[in-house]
């Protein structure tokens, strides 16, 4: 298993999920501090030059782990559900270049609450807009080798894929090789009514997992029963990313060492 945090570019919305901001410094804070890789929150390919990337993560002997894609909807209004033309235009923009830089830097991109809400509409009607855009960003995004990951969120950021069976049955409808799930544990508490039970029974689509304690604060500083989600993780084999998803409590340093020590320390209970 390889450890990443989150992470974004200093102009991030004050509210954006990210442990460090600053990509030059949050790699090499992480660096120092253990991880194996950072995942990027961007709200915009453009805000990080690939040459000064690349190079900051060989001198720092960091991977990218994702690409995480919150803002895109939180500061950009941009959703797969959207009914605009231009909106959807605009989105697919700025999805094929998040899978551009992605086909350099970790080779996956997530959708989460950037897929959109079902806000009182059809059901039908939301599932055509979502897997029209769904289709059009595999294909492309299988031209160049990068996969998507689409991420169940809990009910009170957006309505519709909340829990792992859901996101699973979307899955089956999509039905391309690409796309794949995203769990994350802080979601599942809320709405997964046995985590252990849900990730067993999705195993087959997890492919890779975000992090965080039942408060959103750093793994070991809530109530999530870790055994359990190491237990499932083993029992299913994965050996993906898991990434550090969590609100900067008390502080980003505290918060992302006691991260790395206490799943360390996990890692070598579930998977000496
Ligand atoms: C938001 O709560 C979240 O977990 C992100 O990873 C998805 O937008
Ligand atoms: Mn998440």
């Amino acid at each position: 298993m390889q450890l990443a945090v989150a992470i974004a570019g200093e102009e991030a919305i004050p509210n954006a999920f990210v442990v460090f901001r600053g990509v030059r410094e949050s790699i090499i804070k992480a660096h120092a501090l253990g991880y194996d890789g950072v995942e990027l929150a961007l709200k915009r390919a453009d805000e990080v030059r690939t040459s000064d990337l690349k190079r900051w993560l060989r001198e720092n002997s960091m991977e990218v782990s994702a690409i995480s894609t919150g803002q895109v909807f939180a500061a950009r209004g941009l959703y797969f559900t959207d009914e605009d033309k231009e909106n959807r235009k605009e989105l697919f923009g700025t999805f094929t270049e998040f899978i551009d830089l992605a086909s350099e830097f970790g080779q996956l991109v997530n959708i989460g609450r950037t897929r959109g809400p079902i806000a009182g509409r059809k059901i039908r009607l939301v599932h055509e807009l979502f897997l029209d855009m769904a289709y059009r960003v595999a294909d492309y995004a299988e031209t160049k080798g990068v996969e998507l990951i689409l991420e169940p969120v809990n009910r009170y950021e957006i309505d519709f894929i909340n829990n792992l069976d859901e996101c699973s049955a979307m899955l089956d409808l999509i039905d391309r090789k690409n796309f794949s799930m995203m769990p994350d544990v802080f979601h599942m508490n809320i709405e997964d009514a046995r985590i252990g039970e849900a990730f067993v029974r999705n195993g087959k689509y997890v492919r890779y997992v975000h992090f965080a304690d039942t408060n959103r604060h750093a793994p070991g500083d809530g109530h999530m029963d870790w055994d359990e989600i190491f237990g499932a993780l083993s029992d299913i084999g994965y050996d993906g990313w898991t990434t550090a998803e969590i609100l900067p409590h008390p502080d980003p340093d505290t918060a992302a060492k006691r991260t790395v020590s206490f799943l360390r320390r996990q890692y070598g209970h579930h998977y000496a």
